[in-house]
């Protein structure tokens, strides 16, 4: 598949999200655009409050157009330009920059777009003329700066609902806890928790504003929930009917959240990641009272120069030692942030690559691989000599979600990514002992329906291996999943038709995430339409490779990452 069409149907993926989202942006063409992550960061982030200064020299604002401008930006540009302009995915937008260039410059820009990625806001009807002459001139003046949300602000926000001691001193319900599924429902800010024996919703909580990932304590009491505007929600599943027993925001957006795993540590600490302000929080992991804010903010590590906005993407936690492995992405770098003593935070920094977004570990949970997605990397962290072992060219943009373990028959334990930039599945030899030729090398390069991938996942149990092209331009591939056998992967895949099982009405109906049950036996996918649209979830045989059961419920809007408690709980994928 070309860039072109990529580009097409990434652009249709943001136009869904969009709608979904209740904002408008037309797809259109991207004229040669090779960044289709530019566009999947097309989901709009949370209005904030800003200080705003005005440069003298800048295009004369009114108040009312600065702030539509503000807006625009916030919804549409900051998630490649960062909130600052400082650059991440797209250029850096700064004064000094573009004020030499000028207002008719800039029109152009954003009007046609670049061959190096900048859409066409105009020509394909996104902007209007005025509001592209308005972004003009608001990009020549100094960016305005969301405030910064420290311990004051976040301890303010702090809910204890339910205090430890006034909770259920054993399970209160009847529910097999390690099989509930907690399915976020992206566009209505909740989750649902979904019994994965009996297929029935257990209960719709409300959580963060287009709520993102779920996470659960390494006893497999405590869910955590974050949502995109960083609130943190915690559920207790011990409770007769499951729901929230603390919540707090950590900043303005977060994406990120996680839970203290190693021997002793269990359930002891949360931690949440923001993107704004750039910092994580260490929590108490069962009341999610504040214990200490640390900010990201430092030196990229390539060309050594500041940055004043380094994200926070995944956090995993360590089980070699008490430890959180948080990626910091705008600066490349990998923290390993010591939990044993928060008063004498030890933190040790891995030089990685830019940028870093999402990972996983190994099958022996020793060894964490994380995608550095614009330098088309996967970096290996030796979490128990705390160390990088390894980064591993790949093709582009590598988006593994957590990835997925496999034995290969010729390579043994190796671990897979799929990528939003091409159809290749990527297989990486993961077992430096036994297998020590291919160790962290590319054992094998499979070719997968196209682009547009965004999660694979397997299971110890299984033989399969699953992938997903949500982001696919092809309604038949973003509708569909491949499906691999382990034991023969050159053979290649099938294709199931996820979407057509779902029965649904018109809709994207994008078919994403796999995740198995307990059992390693049946895997479940999202069938996610638009808010006002029917979605599904789709259950099916593992072994058979058939449906099994298709989850329809009008509370189900827009369901996309599942997660079960006990493959959470244990890192199983
Ligand atoms: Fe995600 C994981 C960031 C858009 C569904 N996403 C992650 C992680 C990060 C991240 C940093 C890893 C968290 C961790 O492991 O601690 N996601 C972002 C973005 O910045 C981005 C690109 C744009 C945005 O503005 O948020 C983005 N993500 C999406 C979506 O549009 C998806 C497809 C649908 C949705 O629900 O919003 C989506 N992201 C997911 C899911 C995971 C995830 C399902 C967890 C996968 C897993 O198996 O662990």
């Amino acid at each position: 598949m070309n860039h072109k069409q990529l580009s097409k149907g990434v652009g249709l993926f943001v136009t869904a999200l969009a709608l979904s989202s209740n904002f408008v942006y037309a797809a259109g063409e991207h004229p040669n655009t090779p960044e289709a992550e530019m566009r999947y960061k097309g989901a709009p982030i949370p209005s904030m409050s800003t200080s705003d200064t005005r440069t003298p020299k800048a295009p004369a604002m009114t108040e009312a157009e600065f702030t539509k401008a503000k807006q625009i930006f916030f919804e549409r540009c900051a998630g490649c330009h960062g909130v600052l302009r400082k650059g991440a995915t797209g250029k850096p937008l700064t004064p000094d920059i573009t004020l030499p260039k000028g207002t008719d410059y800039l029109k152009a820009f954003i009007g046609y777009g670049s061959p190096a990625g900048m859409p066409n806001f105009g020509s394909s009807g996104a902007l209007s003329e005025a509001d592209v002459d308005l972004m003009a001139r608001f990009l020549q003046h100094e960016p305005p700066q969301p405030p910064e949300f420290g311990m004051k602000e976040i301890m303010g926000s702090w809910k204890l609902v339910v205090p430890a001691n006034k909770r259920p001193k054993k399970k209160e319900n009847n529910y097999n806890i390690p099989n509930i599924f907690s399915v976020t429902l992206r566009d209505a800010g909740q989750v649902a928790l979904v019994d994965g024996d009996t297929k029935k919703i257990i209960n719709v909580i409300k959580t963060g504003y287009a709520v993102h990932i779920s996470r659960i304590s390494a006893s497999g009491r405590y869910l955590y929930v974050v949502g995109r505007d960083a609130k943190v929600d915690m559920i207790d599943l011990w409770m007769k009917t499951p729901s929230v027993v603390a919540s707090i925001k950590l900043g303005m957006e977060a994406r990120s959240v996680e839970t203290s795993k190693y021997k002793g540590y269990e359930d002891k600490y949360a931690i949440g990641g923001s993107y704004w302000p750039p910092q994580y929080v260490i929590m108490d992991g069962d009341t999610l009272k504040p214990r200490k804010v640390v900010s990201t903010r430092g030196m990229t590590v390539d060309t050594q120069e500041y940055h004043p906005e380094p994200r926070v993407a995944a956090i995993v936690a360590s089980h070699n030692h008490p430890e959180f492995i948080v990626n910091v992405k705008e600066t490349g770098k990998i923290l390993l942030v010591n939990y044993k003593d928060i008063n004498n935070l030890q933190v040790t920094t891995i030089d990685a690559a830019r940028y870093l977004h999402d990972g996983g570990w190994d099958s022996t949970k020793r060894y964490f691989l994380t995608a550095a997605n614009k330098s088309d990397k996967i970096v290996v962290i030796d979490a128990k000599e705390r160390k990088r072992v390894a980064m591993i060219d790949v093709t582009k943009i590598p988006h593994p979600g957590r990835g997925a373990n496999l034995v290969d028959p010729k390579y043994g334990p190796v671990w897979v990514t799929s990528a939003l930039g091409n159809e290749n599945v990527t297989v990486i030899g993961t077992d430096p002992k036994g297998h020590k030729a291919n160790a962290w090398k590319v054992v094998r390069t499979l070719k997968g329906q196209g682009g547009g991938s965004l999660f694979v996942k397997s299971h110890p149990k299984s033989h399969n291996l699953w992938v997903d092209a949500p982001l696919n331009p092809d309604t038949k591939i973003s509708q569909s999943v491949a499906v691999y056998d382990d034991r023969n992967l050159e053979k290649g895949f099938e294709v199931l038709p996820i979407a057509e099982w779902a029965g649904l009405g018109a809709g994207p109906k994008r078919v994403v995430q796999p995740e198995y049950n307990k059992a390693g036996d049946e895997v479940w996918f999202s069938v996610w339409s638009g808010a006002k649209e029917e979605s599904a979830i789709v259950i099916v045989d593992d072994k058979t490779r058939k449906l099994k059961t298709v989850i329809k419920d009008k509370r189900l809007v827009t369901p996309t990452g599942k997660f079960n408690v006990y493959n959470t709980q244990h890192d199983v994928y």
